[in-house]
């Protein structure tokens, strides 16, 4: 029975040197399979003298069944170190730092924006918006620039072309955001038709506006908020009153001066210009101009549906792109369009 410990011995060491799964069982047929050693002494019982054969059948089987545990463990042992490698190799190490995610911050002329639109809600105003692409209606003519204005010319709008390719001189990009405003007079207008007395109107019209203009402090696409109050006996008191308390809290300073300036606008009458002087910092004392404003022209009420006998008001423009540089000490316009994360994450 030597031999058959020797056996044992022989395939436990032949398994444990197979490092294959496929490799394993055609190590396996050598002991077990039909031609197999441990066949081939089971076929001999028969040859064995009867009383020799019980305990010789008992061995042999002993040793297969040895043969076999060996065979199972080391199956397992190889199914253990496929399934090991196949861990390791696809490992997450949840110990590593994560990457992180930014999170994102509103553009600096968007909360510029929005604390322009909150201050004027504090006194009453709405919020209004309309199309970026507008008639040449709504952008000129009812705003009392008829035709033939240079500020129609070609240098200064977008035209938008027709399916030839030509320019359609009826639809443009609106080159400041009053055509809003006039939207605005007639929806107005229209909601309260049947009321004696027309609710007053107050509305802010921020937004995008484009003129062909393109360096360091034009850019073709720019922001403008404007502004408008219409009812009976709004004055150019009240525009002032506004407009300066709107910029000392926009800047926060009690001493900011303001001035207002005679100018010219086609849809204003009388127009002015605001300027504003900071008391303290780089631009001490320096007037710097930053809004245009004015009564609003009696043809502009009349292009809106109002009669301008019975109603006046105001009405005033600014660039918050301006305002943020001016906030911030920002020096170039292009800054705001780079899209630069350097410059942009400064305003958290
Ligand atoms: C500027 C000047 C201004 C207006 C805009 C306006 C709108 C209507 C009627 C009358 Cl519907 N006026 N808007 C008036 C005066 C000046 O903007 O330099 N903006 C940056």
């Amino acid at each position: 029975m030597e031999n058959l410990e020797q056996l044992v011995a022989q395939a436990t060491a032949a398994f444990a040197a197979a490092t294959e799964p496929s490799r394993l069982e055609a190590v396996k047929a050598a002991y077990l399979g039909k031609d197999g050693a441990l066949t081939a002494l089971l076929k001999g019982l028969g040859k064995l003298p009867p009383e020799e054969r019980r305990n010789a059948g008992a061995a042999i089987n002993a040793a297969k069944a040895q043969i076999e545990a060996a065979l199972a463990a080391r199956r397992e042992a190889l199914r253990n170190a496929q399934l090991d490698a196949q861990l390791k190799a696809t490992a997450l190490d949840v110990t590593l730092p994560g990457r992180g995610q930014a999170r994102g911050t509103l553009h600096p002329v968007m909360r510029t924006l929005e604390r322009i639109e909150e201050l004027f809600r504090s006194i009453g105003f709405e919020v209004s918006d309309g199309p970026e692409i507008e008639t040449d209606w709504h952008n000129f003519t009812a705003l009392n620039t008829p035709k033939n204005h240079p500020a129609r010319s070609m240098h200064d709008t977008f035209y938008l072309l027709d399916e030839q390719g030509r320019v359609r001189e009826d639809v443009l990009l609106r080159t400041h955001t009053s055509p809003v405003q006039i939207r605005t007079m007639l929806a107005h207008v229209e909601k309260y038709k049947y009321l004696d007395v027309m609710p007053e109107i107050r509305v802010i019209c921020p937004g995008r506006v484009y003129r062909v203009d393109s360096d360091a402090t034009h850019s073709p696409m720019f922001h403008q908020v404007e502004g408008l109050w219409v009812g009976e006996n709004v004055s150019f008191a009240d525009l002032k009153g506004v407009v300066a308390d709107f910029l000392r809290r926009f800047f926060e300073s009690d001493d900011l001066k303001v001035r207002f300036r005679p100018s010219f606008f086609p849809f204003t009458e009388p127009s002015a210009e605001i300027d504003v002087a900071f008391m303290g910092g780089a631009l001490e004392g320096r007037w710097l101009e930053i809004a245009g404003c004015g009564m609003v022209h009696p043809n502009v009420l009349r292009a809106g549906n109002i009669d301008p006998e019975k109603y006046t008001g105001f009405a005033f423009g600014m660039g918050p792109d301006r305002l943020t540089m001016l906030r911030y000490g920002i020096n170039d316009l292009r800054l705001f369009f780079d899209g630069d994360l350097r410059f942009l994450s400064q305003f958290q």
